[in-house]
This record gives C-alpha cells, structure tokens and sequence, in this order.
C-alpha cells in the first residue's frame, strides 16, 4: 500500500473510532449518568432496601442514583413510638448505605402531623402539653436524628406539610399548641444540631396556584426574620396529564425566585383512575377496593404507557431547564411493585408511577428521561 494510502485508511480508522466513542459518550446508561453535574437523582428506600433483603432493588439503586430518602425509617413513629422507646437500627442502616456508596443523603422528616404518635402533644396525664413543654419535646426530637447523623445526612425534610390547598396554614397540633412559630423553630433548632445540613421545607401539590402563593409567602416570611432554610421541597405525587409543565415551571421558579433551591422530593405519576379532585398526598384519605378503579391489573395498555412517558419527559424536559435551580430529583419508590401507590387511597391496586417495572426493568418512560439532556443538547 502507498505511503499516503496507508495515512488515509489509519485516518479514517481514527476517525471512526472518536465518531463511536462520542456517540457512546453521549448515550447515559443510568440517570445519575445523564444527569451529572445538573442535579443529584434519588430514590425513596423502603425497609427491604435498606435492610439488603431486596437485592434486585439495590442493584437498580446503585446502578441508577446517587441519592437516597428514606420512605419512612426516620418519622417520628418509627424512631421513638413510646415515650423512652428508642429504634435506630432501620435509620442507621439507612444512613450506613448512603455513606458506603457515597450518595446525598436525606433525612425525612422531622416536623409532621401524620406518623407522630399521640403521646408526643400529651402530658403523662393525658393533658395537652404547653406551647413550652411542645417547643422542648420537638427540640429534643430535633437534636436526637440530626445530632446523630450530623455530616452523614447532607438533607433534611424539617417541616413537612403545613399548608393547606389554598395557603394557609394547616390547623396540626403542632400550629395549635404552638402557634404559627413553630416552622420556624424546627428550622432553627435543625440548624443549631447540624449548621451544614441543607435544611428543606417539604409539601404537595405546590404547583397549585393558591398553595404556591402560600408556600412563597411563607418562605419570604422566614427569611424576612432570618430563619435557616435552604430548599422546599416539591413532593410532585402527580396525576397523568396535571400538573401541566407550564405549571411546574412556573412553580419551580416563582420558588427559587425567594432564593432557596428547589427538590422534587417525592415524585412519582398516579395513572390509575382517580376517585379524589387535585394532586393531594393526603395520607388520611382511604377508599374502598373496587375492580373498576383498577382497571389494569395485567399491564399497562399501549396508550397510556405513552401518555405517561411523554409527561415524564416533558416534566424532565422543565427540570433539566430548570436545573440551576434544582437540588434533586428523588422518585418515590425504586419499582412499580413497591410503590405506596398500589395501596392508596384504595388498597390492593396495581398502579405503574415510576420508571421500574414489577419485574425491575426499565420502562419506555425510563428511556425517554434518559435522553432528555442530549436532547436538549441538539
Ligand atoms: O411512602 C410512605 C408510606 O410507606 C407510608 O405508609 C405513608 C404513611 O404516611 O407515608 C408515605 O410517604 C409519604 C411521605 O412520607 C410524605 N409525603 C407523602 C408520601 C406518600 O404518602
């Protein structure tokens, strides 16, 4: 072969090879892939997850994110159900995983009115306790998870739904007892257990417009008085077709326009016949199993499978947008056998929320949020 002939072909050899390592660049094989640099991607664990008994979970967990929550190993419940009645083992196996694999790591939740036991507001006769003695307990509660994982747990859900639909404050225990305060001392006394930790206040449906208008007045109140927080966190259990993009965006950055990040905290996208009006995660709503509100207990049918891949990719189409102002991305649950959608508001149904099949394979909605970024990069 001619000198010049042999140049040629080693070339265009070369030439080829950046062309396939480019495309292989280009193609993420996992979320946190896709997404690096941009925002952290999570998963919300559930306590075989977190205890390693759910192996085929865990290997979509570290093949996928590089965030995790904790479904519910650090409510209050849980943590301390009984007056001296301590249980840490489920939240420090929760916290070790994150540390071995090097994830962001949040914390859920420390303020709530669900998931609280009756005895945390009572006196040991029974007596609702003071504004004070309240203010001391929840202190102390406070200082006892985020003292205990301090510089593990990089996140924290403080004060996890507070708002009503229309902006108001909701009429807890902890707002009658306390008074409206109480949100901003849980964010100080957080603070005081942990200076570094992001601190994060947590609620859904914040992309309807009169509970945006209140959680953006409430964080611009909180910071008026100086008041440490960092995040809110959108929870985004969503419905096929709501909310609208449109609305998400206009969510994500009327919030970070008062200068705190933005977390999607809890998503997920409800495509099962919806008995209810409006985007709530109301935990205290339960509805009676009826066949004709599990319509699919066999499989997803074509249609829908594709109206539910396009609104995830639209929503990630405004995250990725968005993405200077997003902290994370957490999906509630790591496949569709575990979800807390199969058993609410109607218990036993078969329900397809997020990009994992019962089987643990990715779905077409999966791929579709994959490729968002490059996308986006065209
Ligand atoms: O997914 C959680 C489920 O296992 C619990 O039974 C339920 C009880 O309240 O809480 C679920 O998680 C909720 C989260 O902590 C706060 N936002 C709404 C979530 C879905 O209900």
């Amino acid at each position: 072969m001619p000198a010049s002939g042999y140049l040629f072909t080693r070339m265009a050899v070369c030439a080829m090879l950046l062309i396939a390592a480019t495309a292989a660049a280009q193609q993420p094989t996992s979320l946190k892939q896709a997404y690096q640099g941009d925002f952290y991607v999570g998963a919300a664990l559930n306590e075989a997850e977190i205890t390693g008994q759910d192996q085929h979970s865990d290997a979509i967990v570290l093949q996928q994110f590089n965030s995790i929550s904790p479904e519910d190993a650090l409510k209050w419940a849980i943590i301390n159900p009984e007056p001296g009645v301590f249980n840490f083992s489920l939240g420090d196996q929760y916290v070790a995983f994150g540390v071995q694999h090097h994830m962001w790591i949040v914390g859920h939740n420390l303020v709530w009115h669900n998931q609280v036991p009756a005895w945390v507001f009572r006196d040991e006769n029974g007596k609702l306790l003071t504004r004070d003695a309240l203010l001391a307990r929840m202190k102390q509660h406070i200082f006892l998870e985020v003292e205990r994982y301090r510089g593990k747990i990089q996140s924290w859900d403080v004060v996890n739904e507070a708002l009503n639909e229309d902006g108001t404050l909701r009429q807890s225990l902890w707002y009658k007892i306390i008074g409206p305060d109480y949100i901003a001392r849980a964010f100080e006394y957080a603070h005081e257990a942990d200076p570094q930790a992001q601190l994060t206040y947590n609620d859904y449906n914040l992309a309807n417009p009169a509970k945006l208008a209140g959680v953006i007045r409430l964080v611009k109140q909180l910071k008026a008085q100086g008041v440490p927080i960092d995040c809110v966190g959108m929870q985004d259990h969503d419905h096929l077709g709501s909310p609208t993009p449109e609305q998400e965006d206009t969510a994500i950055r009327s919030i970070a326009a008062t200068g705190v990040k933005v977390a999607i905290s809890e998503l997920d996208i409800n495509v099962l016949p919806w008995p209810g009006t409006g985007n709530t995660a109301e935990v205290s709503m339960h509805m009676a199993a009826n066949p004709k509100l599990n319509p699919w207990p066999n499989g997803l049918p074509k249609d829908i499978q594709q109206k539910l891949m396009d609104q995830y990719a639209a929503l990630f189409r405004v995250f990725y947008r968005d993405r200077a102002d997003i902290s994370r991305v957490t999906f509630w649950g790591v496949t569709n056998a575990q979800s807390w959608l199969n058993n609410w508001p109607i218990p036993g149904r078969t329900n397809y929320p997020l990009l994992f099949d019962r089987a643990g394979e990715p779905t077409p909605a999966y791929g579709a949020v994959l490729n968002v970024p490059g996308n986006a990069a065209k």
